[in-house]
């Protein structure tokens, strides 16, 4: 018999699939298919599929490809073409950007022109798939939320990448593609620039951080604890009031004095989730161009003491 446990199971009911609306999409763009999967249900929809691609998916997905098999024949080269070499040290491999005496100009190959050349690519990827993001988005008459949350990571990734290098006046100064070597650019960025913890920016993103977290947390734990109301039925519960959502308010009121509502507590998380990129950017973008020196700035702004 099925039992209900909300808090890692969910009752999984399987009618034919759902291949969702035609209205003004472009069925050629759209795999013909779904298929099922148990361990897909266990954690969302069981249902996989259609999915649709169309030219930014396409686009999007070749362009990362390309990004991806320049990284992965750049760590190839490294390995020495030797496969033992290649699995033990991947975690190791980079593909480092241009030294500071190339500028904003190209280099050669193997020093920085290939890391050029794969930017290039990731920069159309990514930008392809927030288009790709938008349209689907419009297609299926919703709000743009995703697509304007996903471009507050993206202004990040443009800073780190395109915006603070050409500031700087050299490509040096982008991240490196390795999985290691970019925890060692963001470990130096911090050191060279004096310590980001004194960069009130970067304490606002780990504010939003935590916050996302927390928030997320609560969020989650409220809506489950009021499953067995009907809960999870969040937008019936915003419409009409049930008792779920009663209870859940009254939780917070009582353990708090404050509660979000239903409908708020998502503008809440999207704000939290949005604010964690969009402080960092600033901060990033901020520090070499604006502030050689965090501590010092610090120091001056009676953030740090004077010794
Ligand atoms: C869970 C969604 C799925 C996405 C995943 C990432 C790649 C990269 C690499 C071909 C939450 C897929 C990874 C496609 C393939 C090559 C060379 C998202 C989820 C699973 N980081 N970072 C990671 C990126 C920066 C930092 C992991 C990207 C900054 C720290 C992964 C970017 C700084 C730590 C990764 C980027 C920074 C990591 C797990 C781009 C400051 C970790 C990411 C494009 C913000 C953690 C070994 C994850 C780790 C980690 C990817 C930028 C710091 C490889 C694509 C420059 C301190 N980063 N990162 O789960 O384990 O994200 O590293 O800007 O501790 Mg990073
Ligand atoms: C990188 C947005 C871009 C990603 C995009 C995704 C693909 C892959 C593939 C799906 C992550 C593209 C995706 C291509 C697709 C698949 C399979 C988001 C990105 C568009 N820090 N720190 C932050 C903390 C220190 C440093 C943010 C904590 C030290 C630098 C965050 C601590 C030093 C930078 C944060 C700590 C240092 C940051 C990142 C503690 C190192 C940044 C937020 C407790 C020794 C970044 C202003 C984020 C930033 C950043 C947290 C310590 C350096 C809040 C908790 C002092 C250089 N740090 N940090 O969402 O914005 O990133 O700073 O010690 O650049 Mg930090």
């Amino acid at each position: 018999m099925a039992e209900y446990q909300n808090i890692f199971t969910q009752v999984q009911v399987r009618g034919p699939a759902e291949m969702g609306l035609v209205e003004g999409v472009e069925l050629g763009n759209r795999t013909k298919s779904a298929t099922f999967s148990n361990l897909a249900g266990w954690i969302g929809n069981a249902q996989l599929g259609p999915v649709y691609l169309g030219a930014m998916g396409v686009l999007s997905l070749m362009s990362g490809a390309v990004w991806f098999m320049l990284c992965g024949a750049w760590f190839w080269y490294q390995a020495g073409f030797n496969p033992g070499v290649f699995a033990r040290d991947l975690f190791w491999f980079s593909l480092e950007p241009p030294a500071e005496e190339y500028g904003l100009g190209f280099a050669p190959l193997a020093e920085g022109g290939l890391w050029l050349i794969a930017s290039f690519f990731l920069l159309i990827s990514v930008l392809s798939w927030w288009v790709r993001t938008y349209l689907r988005a419009q297609a299926l008459g919703m709000g743009k939320h995703v697509c304007w949350a996903f471009a507050s990571a993206i202004w990040l990734f443009l800073v780190l990448g395109l915006i603070r290098p050409f500031l700087m006046g050299s490509w040096s100064h982008a991240v490196p593609y390795g999985i290691f070597t970019h925890l060692d650019w963001t470990n130096n960025f911090s050191l060279t620039y004096g310590n980001l913890f004194y960069n009130p920016f970067h304490a606002l993103s780990i504010v939003f951080l935590y916050g996302s977290a927390l928030l997320f947390a609560m969020h989650g734990a409220t809506i489950l604890a009021v499953s067995r109301f009907g809960g999870d039925r969040e937008l019936e519960q915003i419409a009409d009031r049930g008792t779920a959502s009663e209870r859940a308010a009254l939780f917070w009121r009582w353990t708090m004095g404050f509660n979000a509502t239903m409908e708020g507590i998502h503008r809440w998380a999207w704000w939290f989730a949005v604010l964690v990129t969009l402080t960092g950017g600033i901060g990033i973008l901020l520090t070499g161009t604006v502030v050689d020196n965090w501590y010092v700035w610090a120091q001056e702004h009676g953030y740090a003491p004077l010794q």
